[in-house]
């Protein structure tokens, strides 16, 4: 019966070329995972390599900074303060940059007291008024209770527990900008940039471009650098009182940087009552942000240091890496 072998040997053909179809869909599809797995173990690569890449710009701007050759001055025309941005034979550009946190007024200076003139929390109210916000206190005082040592205040736990959410207070200086928030008072608005106001508003200042969170346990205020901070800051710190001599500050340290404090007193004797105590010619705490990219992908790192002011040597205080 010819017809039908030929319909069995038809049959056989049909189900060969299936298993031929189907042998073919299979590689095809493990071959697509497979380049899938690769992209992705490339990508996996990439990533390393921009993680050790940005670690590295970061650990080569601590060099810069623990090579400056003058430790009582620091200003911002010197090497570390300038960006140091690289591109490797790999193709792979990093971008580090340091800045020194004398150059804000710090939170975490509500922990500790020391015998300055203006206390933290004087200065503190000062910039807050002058950056617009006329209700400062409770704030203030809140934020003082929940980072200081002990536990006599009327923003203590008793007070806390019963906030909603209750919480309780640390009692030390807080470790990240985002722990603020958990403060009495304390919001993302108060705390969000404002648009650049006109030199003549006395109150136009900017809390956000003003203020730095140095994750560090304090013996002492940390000090801000007449050399580096801004106006703002500046107002704050003399009391709101001194805007001729904060000028004054600002175009003589454009000439020269001050070296010495004896030396920026003597050109500003009014400044020196206000001050003592509360500022300085150097800095002792620095953030460094490194970025390494490639193509389309990014990482970065955020440390911060502290520099020894007798020898320079830098220690690593805080390290945060993250994507972009
Ligand atoms: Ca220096
Ligand atoms: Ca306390």
């Amino acid at each position: 019966m010819p017809r039908r072998s030929s319909g069995r040997s038809g049959m056989a053909l049909i189900l060969a070329l299936a298993a031929i179809v189907l042998a073919g869909g299979l590689a095809l599809h493990l071959q697509a995972r497979a380049g899938a797995l690769a992209r992705a173990e490339q990508a996996e690569l990439v990533r390393e390599r921009l993680r050790v890449a940005a670690a590295e710009a970061a650990r080569e701007a601590m060099w810069v900074l623990a090579s400056d050759e003058d430790l009582r001055m620091d200003h911002l025309g010197e090497d570390w303060a300038l960006p140091m941005e690289a591109t490797g034979e790999d193709g792979v550009s990093t971008m580090a940059v340091v800045e020194d946190a004398g150059r804000f007024v710090n939170w975490n200076n509500l922990s500790v007291s020391n015998r300055a003139t203006r206390t933290p929390r004087e200065i503190l109210l000062d910039l807050m008024t002058f950056c617009g916000d006329f209700e400062p206190v409770t704030c203030v005082e809140a934020l003082q209770d929940y980072v200081d040592a002990d536990g006599e205040g009327g923003f203590e736990a008793a007070f806390t527990r019963r906030l909603e959410p209750p919480r309780e207070p640390p009692n030390r200086p807080l470790w990240a900008p985002e722990e603020l928030l958990h403060s009495h008072g304390f919001s993302a608005d108060r705390l969000r940039s404002r648009p650049k106001a006109d030199a003549g508003d006395l109150f136009g200042g900017d809390l956000a471009s003003s203020t730095v969170l140095v994750p560090a346990a304090l013996e002492a205020p940390v000090p801000v650098n007449v050399n580096t901070a801004g106006r703002d800051v500046l107002m704050g710190l003399t009391g709101l009182q001194q805007e001729a001599a904060v000028r004054a500050v600002l175009s003589l340290r454009q000439v020269q940087p001050f070296s010495s404090l004896g030396m920026m007193f003597m050109a500003n004797p009014e400044l020196a009552a206000a001050l003592e105590g509360s500022v300085g010619t150097s800095s002792g705490y620095f953030r460094i942000r490194a970025r390494a990219s490639l193509g389309g992908q990014r990482r970065s790192v955020m440390a911060w240091v502290r520099r020894d002011a007798a020898r320079g040597d830098i220690q690593v205080l805080q390290w945060v890496e993250g994507e972009g």
